[in-house]
């Protein structure tokens, strides 16, 4: 079916204050409603207690790593939301979907959607029916080996992963689908931190961060660029706060004045609940929306000028002598640029950047943190590698309180890749997987998110199937998206909420509910990686939704069963035991030798890490790398703006908790533009007025209906929307280079009143 916007969106908004500082009071006050409301005070409690300890689950909500001595509540406001979302008492049963159309549900907001509940039973929607309908778990695994096998070419299936998934279930789905014979595993990675895989693994020889969380312990300087984790990581705010405390500067660089990154109250700090809570940010670079480069370019050029009053005092000249490459490129680069065009391009004065400079001149150890605002334009490769050149120059890898800190997004997304979901994998892997599981796993690279959505709609892609996620509402294109879902001949979704990507589907589509980390899997644990890649337990205390649902890994073996009844892997015996398939990983990914005794460690163990380890860097020429990129042009034509699309205080990437952007002040709508004042004038635009917004790239033009403009403290010529509501107007071919990441932060719009 076609895919238009929910009738049922609110339509109204309230702006009001925007909040000064982040958690205290109404953060605790929050939790609090949230799970007690959903989940009901004793289920609460019981999980608000073994959230992030060693012997409870790992929270849903962030990637961000647990202390080693945890405090009894080791969670934080949005985490608490996202468990009271999985571990609510409502339900979705077989009647619901009789007594509503997928129609009728596609009229539904998100929010309403997520409201419904947990999904307790296998559903099947049949050709041309208009309604779900029950179907036992046999018959669906049935029902989808039959259509895979019947495939021409293997390729012709795509088999989608979000981060939640765990390492168990993500290493048997990988070696399913690879025996099945496609490397088709595009992931929310490719969304999300790819870019950031990318410019590391040039650079530096590792996808990942190179910092442990006791390196804010003891790092001069904090650096975050694009990143908003009073919001998405609040459980960072604990090691910023002190940080901060201790005397450590930090410096942010975020077209927003973000709260979180300016105030926070830590819930356990009752004393000082009411008071003003803790500075963090020294200094705000307040740039314009991909203003990252000429920034970071700014910075170093400023360190340079430093480094001349003070020879040898700001550079780590022997570091960069013994370990790297290319640093004559890049400071002639720095020399070249001027000033202006350096300003002209970040959005913020020469004075502004020096400032920060001097700070970082200064500093003996330098943490760079980043997320989606750096990854997420087509320059993000570039954005990533001028943090790293910042980081070389400064030496700022391989010792204490130094080094990279990409901030990852869902709770197993780096553990998922670690596993082998990838549709780009490399040799010694697919060697070892051949050798381990007699097959012959295929070679040639298969689709990440963009192109499966091409592929899709080529009529190329026949199969879609999905290990949680939310793909027609997370991808770039909306309509686009739901057209090319729409052409494939079955979508299954293995999934614990009802959401779009059930309502838009195939010519049949399958829902296959499962556990989620909160629930009890037959007295077993699975494990995940964090962040900062360590590998830990996670065990769910609570009793399941529904007596029917699977577990992840055990749906994953019952349908490797079915394609495949005669195998060498006894996917039978796997599905109750996850001991079995920890041996399996151990047997396959560098690492996780004795991975069964190592994770029952408490805290569980650290993943190999060269760069932080030995500063050995597994490049091709066995130095960490210094790139040069040029400046992005300005490519705002006059008229137009840079919109980016960011997440709400609300929110876990498509699921809807609540209306609210309490930090930024908006309540009631989620259908809002954030405007500078001057260009609403310009324009013409009260604060209130609905508008519509259109983009337009190669040729096509892309439009969304009736936003309410909020005025907001935000550069000139930038504008900011909610993610997922503004996806239908980022071009499914509009994505950074090199990793394909689709430029959610970069979208050139024009904005009309509406009629
Ligand atoms: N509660 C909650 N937690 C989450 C999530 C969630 O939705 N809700 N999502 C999870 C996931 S999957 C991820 S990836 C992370 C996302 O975590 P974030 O990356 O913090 O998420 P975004 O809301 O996309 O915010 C990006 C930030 O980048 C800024 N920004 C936008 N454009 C630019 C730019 O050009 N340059 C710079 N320097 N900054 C820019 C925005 O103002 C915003 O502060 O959070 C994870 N945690
Ligand atoms: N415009 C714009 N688009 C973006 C972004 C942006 O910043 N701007 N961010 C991008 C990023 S960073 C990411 S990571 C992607 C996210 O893309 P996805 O990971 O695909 O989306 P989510 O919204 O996290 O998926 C939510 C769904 O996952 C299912 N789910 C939840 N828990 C579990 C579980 O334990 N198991 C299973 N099987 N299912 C579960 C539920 O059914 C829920 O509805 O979106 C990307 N899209
Ligand atoms: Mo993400």
């Amino acid at each position: 079916m076609k895919w238009k916007t929910p009738e049922e969106t609110p339509d109204d908004i309230d702006v009001g204050e925007k909040s000064t500082k982040a958690g205290g009071i109404p953060a605790v006050l929050s939790s609090m409603s949230h799970t007690f409301k959903k989940v009901g005070p004793l289920r609460s409690l019981s999980s608000l207690m073994k959230i992030n300890q060693t012997d409870g689950f790992d929270c849903p909500g962030c990637a961000w790593p647990e202390p080693k001595n945890r405090s009894v509540a080791e969670f934080c406001e949005n985490g608490a939301k996202a468990i009271a979302e999985e571990a609510t008492k409502a339900k979705i049963t077989s009647s619901f979907f009789s007594e509503y159309s997928v129609n009728d549900l596609a009229k539904k907001s998100d929010y309403w959607l997520g409201q419904q509940g947990r999904l307790t039973h296998p559903m099947i929607l049949k050709e041309g029916s208009s309604n779900y309908e029950m179907i036992s778990w046999d018959q669906a695994f049935k029902e989808i080996a039959s259509e895979l096998k019947a495939l021409d070419d293997p390729n012709e299936a795509i088999f989608y992963t979000s981060g939640r998934t765990s390492n168990e279930a993500a290493f048997l789905y990988q070696l399913m689908i690879r025996k099945f014979g496609t490397n088709n595993l595009p992931d929310c990675s490719n969304m999300c931190h790819e870019s950031s895989g990318i410019a590391m693994g040039e650079a530096i020889g590792i996808g990942k961060g190179t910092v442990t969380l006791e390196d804010f312990d003891s790092a001069d300087c904090i650096i975050i660029w694009g990143q908003n984790p009073g919001t998405n990581h609040p459980r960072m705010l604990t090691s910023l706060q002190s940080a901060a405390r201790r005397g450590a500067k930090i410096i942010t660089i975020n077209p927003l004045k973000e709260v979180g990154t300016d105030r926070f109250i830590h819930p356990k700090d009752v004393h000082l609940l009411l008071g003003g809570g803790t500075k963090l940010t020294t200094q705000l670079l307040q740039i314009r929306i991909n203003g990252d480069v000429a920034v970071t370019k700014g910075l170093m050029k400023g360190l340079l000028e430093a480094e001349e009053k003070a020879p040898g005092k700001v550079l780590d000249h022997e570091f960069i002598a013994k370990y790297t490459e290319g640093s004559h490129e890049v400071i002639e680069d720095l020399k070249k640029q001027s000033w202006d065009s350096i300003v002209e391009s970040a959005g913020v004065s020469k004075s502004e950047i020096l400032k920060a400079a001097t700070i970082i001149a200064k500093s003996k150890t330098v943490i760079g943190c980043w997320a989606m605002g750096l990854t997420q334009h087509r320059n993000a490769v570039g954005n990533i590698q001028e943090v790293l050149n910042l980081l070389l120059l400064k030496g700022a890898m391989g010792k204490p309180g130094a080094g990279a800190c990409p901030v990852r997004g869902h709770s197993n997304v780096q553990g998922d890749r670690t596993m082998g979901i990838w549709e780009a994998p490399k040799e010694p892997f697919l060697k070892k997987l051949d050798e381990n599981f007699k097959m012959k796993a295929p070679r040639e690279h298969g689709y990440n998110v963009v192109q499966a959505i091409e592929a899709m709609h080529a009529g190329k892609g026949k199969v879609f199937f999905a290990m949680g996620g939310n793909f027609l509402s997370a991808t770039p294109d909306t309509e686009y998206t739901a057209k090319a879902l729409s052409k494939t001949n079955l979508t299954v979704q293995v999934s614990t909420k009802l959401n779009r990507s059930h309502l838009v589907t195939g010519k049949r589509a399958i829902i296959l509910p499962c556990l989620g980390r909160t629930e009890r899997d037959l007295g077993q644990f699975v494990t995940v990686e964090n962040s900062m890649g360590i590998v830990h337990k996670s065990i769910g205390h609570l009793s399941p939704a529904s007596n029917f649902l699977k577990s992840e890994p055990e749906i994953v073996c019952l349908l490797a069963k079915e394609l495949f009844p005669d195998d060498f892997v006894k996917w039978d015996d796997l599905k109750m035991n996850y001991d079995e398939v920890r041996e399996m990983i151990g047997a396959t990914i560098p690492g996780f030798e004795g991975y069964n005794k190592k994770v029952r460690e408490p805290g569980g163990f650290s993943l190999p890490n060269p760069p932080r380890d030995s500063r050995t860097f597994e490049t091709e020429n066995g130095k960490a790398n210094f790139f040069v990129h040029p400046l992005p042009k300005d490519e705002v034509p006059e008229g137009k703006f840079m919109m980016m699309t960011t997440r709400t205080h609300d929110q876990f990437n498509t699921t809807v908790y609540g209306l609210e952007d309490r930090y930024r002040g908006i309540k009631l709508g989620r259908r809002v533009v954030l405007m500078n004042e001057e260009d609403m004038k310009e324009k013409g635009l009260v604060q209130g007025l609905q508008v519509d917004l259109e983009s337009e790239f190669n040729g096509k033009k892309r439009r969304v209906e009736r936003f309410f403009v909020v005025a907001y403290d935000i550069p000139r010529k930038c504008v900011a929307t909610y993610f997922p509501e503004a996806n239908p107007l980022i071009p499914v071919d509009s994505y950074a280079n090199k990793s394909m990441t689709p430029t959610s932060k970069s979208v050139i719009i024009s904005i009309e009143k509406s009629t």
